[in-house]
């Protein structure tokens, strides 16, 4: 079983993330670690922290040698504000320090702030933000490359971008290759596969920064090349859409999830939604027109991309704060306010690249297993093979 935590906190030490029950075998590639961490911190909108922070990844466990040892891996990414937070949010009680204490009472409407404090009886939202804050995602894509490490073994990629910043939309399917191509290109400022449309979304990033105020948007996460199968029908929860949409929700300020045509197709006839179905004899594969299904039918992959979108809520720290109510006074004032980003959608994204990839590993080291890579690929290449021949 593919198994997967992460620990720390925004502003302390480190984020530490913990994945378990890769094959053993698999060759680490650490740029490419390091890569999905950089890519993360990038985009238009972002704020302060991003240029305090140079997030890497240290393998602390369960790689050796540059492969995988079947054995749990750790990872440590340090949190380079640490060093402004220390006094803050010491680990012990320092009586003499407590002047140097940042608490916060003035809980921001939308995150967790103010749920968070009731339910664990803190009357300081610090203590909840801390692990709230999307700064935990570092974690995810630290865990999320290591499962796409393993889908590369197998042919399969994950990438996203971004479809939506507030009323900016693209307006067309983007191919493949120009997700690719995007994606390559880490200059991109909101990893828009249309210049037209993408000079559009920096208008409205541009337009909210100048009003303190905050934007929202869509990502689609595309995974391609996925073999036919993973997830099944037979139960509720083993529903391959269904662990995508739990997964892709889970992130920070994701408000909806879309599979495939999803959201649309509520409002389409049956004939515009369906994607038909045909087969190319001499490549011995069934083929479609179109993939409306996002490549899941019956919670089945159907050999077609895995199409995911993930909607963001603007962020709900506000530079021109919205009211609220002190925790211990009860009165009005104005939501806490320190720093913030104006818009986080290109880095939803590559959180969201993460979740689906680590849903896919999962699912792929349940239907195929193996304690070694080389186990994991026999039995894959045995019911590929059992595919060509249905
Ligand atoms: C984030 C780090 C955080 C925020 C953001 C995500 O850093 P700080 O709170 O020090 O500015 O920039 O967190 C949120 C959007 C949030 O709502 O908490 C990061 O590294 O992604």
């Amino acid at each position: 079983m593919l198994r997967f935590v992460t620990a720390g906190e925004s502003h302390g030490q480190a984020l530490i993330a913990w994945i378990s029950g890769l094959p053993a075998g698999v060759p680490v590639d650490f740029d490419f670690v390091q890569r999905e961490l950089h890519r993360r911190q990038l985009g238009y909108g972002r704020g302060g922290r991003q240029k305090i922070e140079k997030d890497r990844v240290e393998f602390l466990s369960g790689v050796r040698h540059g492969q995988t040892i079947g054995a749990p891996i750790a990872m440590r990414i340090e949190n380079r504000d640490w060093a402004n937070w220390e006094k803050a949010l010491p680990v012990e009680k320092l009586p003499e320090a407590e002047s140097a204490e940042r608490h916060l009472t003035a809980p921001r409407p939308g995150h967790a702030d103010l749920a968070g404090s009731m339910k664990f009886n803190l009357h300081d939202a610090r203590y909840i933000l801390e692990r709230a804050s999307a700064r935990e995602t570092a974690a995810r894509v630290a865990v999320g490359a290591v499962a796409k490490l393993l889908l590369r073994q197998f042919g399969c990629e994950v990438l996203s971008h971004v479809i939506a910043v507030g009323k900016a939309r693209l307006s067309r399917a983007a191919e493949w290759s120009e997700i690719q191509a995007v994606c390559e290109n880490l200059d991109s400022p909101l990893r828009c596969v249309d210049a037209a449309t993408e000079t559009q979304m920096k208008a409205e990033v541009d337009t909210v920064h100048r009003a303190g105020n905050t934007v929202g948007g869509i990502f689609e996460v595309v995974a391609h090349n996925v073999v036919t199968g993973l997830g099944t029908h037979v139960q509720w929860d083993e529903k391959l859409d269904a662990r995508l949409a739990q997964a892709v929700m889970s992130i920070q300020a994701v408000k909806g999830v879309e599979i495939g045509a999803g959201i649309a197709a509520a409002t389409s006839y049956g004939s515009e939604v369906m994607d038909e179905i045909g087969y190319n004899a001499a490549a011995k594969q069934f083929t479609r027109p179109s993939n409306r299904a996002g490549g899941l039918e019956g919670g089945i992959t159907n050999g077609q991309d895995v199409i995911v979108r993930g909607y963001l809520k603007p962020i709900s720290t506000l530079r021109t704060p919205l009211v609220t109510v002190d925790m211990v006074t009860k009165q009005p004032v104005s939501a806490a306010y320190e720093r913030s980003d104006v818009c986080v959608v290109p880095a939803g994204g590559i959180a969201g690249e993460a979740m689906v990839s680590l849903v896919l590993a999962q699912a792929m080291v349940e239907k195929f297993g193996g304690d070694s890579l080389g186990e994991m690929r026999r039995n894959f290449d045995g019911y590929v093979q059992q595919l060509r021949e249905f």
